[in-house]
């Protein structure tokens, strides 16, 4: 089973279908649950994705996990979507070496523009629940713009991708727990070095419904996305069109 996978978090609770791994962290009792804690699917029935979308996890085609974590540093953990999406990238860049992975601000990656992975993160008291789903293979509910790791050139299994995914996170999170000022400062340098945004000009979809285009430019200390139009504009939220490279 999951025998690699297992060995990289304190405990995983798996599940061969589940409606949606952040739900069942959510729902659990997580006091008796340790930092680090991993829910995995193979695959889910309501998937979440942000502002009520759906993440769809067809049988055998995806990997869902979602981690309970217990940031000792409240005021970063906004960083820790990012974090993981460095942590994708670094796996994706492993198992398909020749597929240039992406980072999308905020919280996707992407194959050649189209989406193999997103992230979805939700504070609860103290604690944040951290889901992300990668594409293993191609699915047929999935929209046109989504990939999977076999359309890279990998066909590794679940477990395999899994294991180094938490193991890639898990060293980010150690240094993130012990001195969280590097970690966001590397977080931050590992995302300028592999984003699809910065140096684009792109469209800027708020959810207030306002529109800004401009050049991406930056993040800031925070995780803000930097846009150059007639201004210099600081977005905390945003749906990220990019309208060319
Ligand atoms: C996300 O939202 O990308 C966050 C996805 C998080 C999924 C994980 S799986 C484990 C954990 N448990 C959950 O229930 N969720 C988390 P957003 O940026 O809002 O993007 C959602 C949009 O991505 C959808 O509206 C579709 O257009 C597209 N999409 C849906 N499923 C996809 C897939 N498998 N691959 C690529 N794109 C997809």
């Amino acid at each position: 089973m999951l025998t690699k996978s297992q060995l990289a978090v304190p405990r995983l609770d798996f599940f061969e279908s589940i409606d949606s791994t952040n739900l069942a962290l959510e729902r659990a009792d997580r006091s008796v649950l340790d930092d680090f804690s991993a829910f995995v699917a193979a695959s889910q029935t309501a998937g979440q994705g942000r502002l009520g979308r759906t993440w769809v996890s067809e049988p055998g085609s995806s990997i869902s996990l979602s981690l309970l974590l217990r940031p000792k540093t409240q005021e970063q953990k906004g960083w820790l979507t990012l974090m993981m999406a460095t942590a994708v990238r670094a796996t994706i860049a492993l198992f398909a070496a020749d597929s240039n992975p992406k980072i999308k601000w905020p919280n996707d990656v992407l194959v050649g523009e189209k989406k193999i992975s997103g992230i979805l993160a939700k504070a609860v008291g103290g604690d944040v629940i951290l889901g992300v789903g990668l594409n293993l293979k191609k699915q047929a509910e999935a929209p046109e713009n989504a990939t999977a790791l076999e359309e890279a050139g990998s066909v590794a299994s679940f477990d395999d991708v899994l294991s180094e995914l938490l193991t890639q996170f898990r060293a980010r999170y150690a240094k993130f727990q012990s001195d969280a000022t590097w970690a966001v400062a590397n977080t931050a340098e590992e995302f300028r070095q592999h984003s699809s945004t910065l140096g684009t000009e792109v469209m800027a979809l708020l959810p207030s419904g306002e529109q800004i285009r401009g050049t991406a430019i930056d993040i800031d200390a925070s995780g803000n996305l930097i846009i150059q139009a007639d201004a210099k504009h600081v977005i905390s939220a945003a749906d990220i069109i990019h309208l060319r490279n």
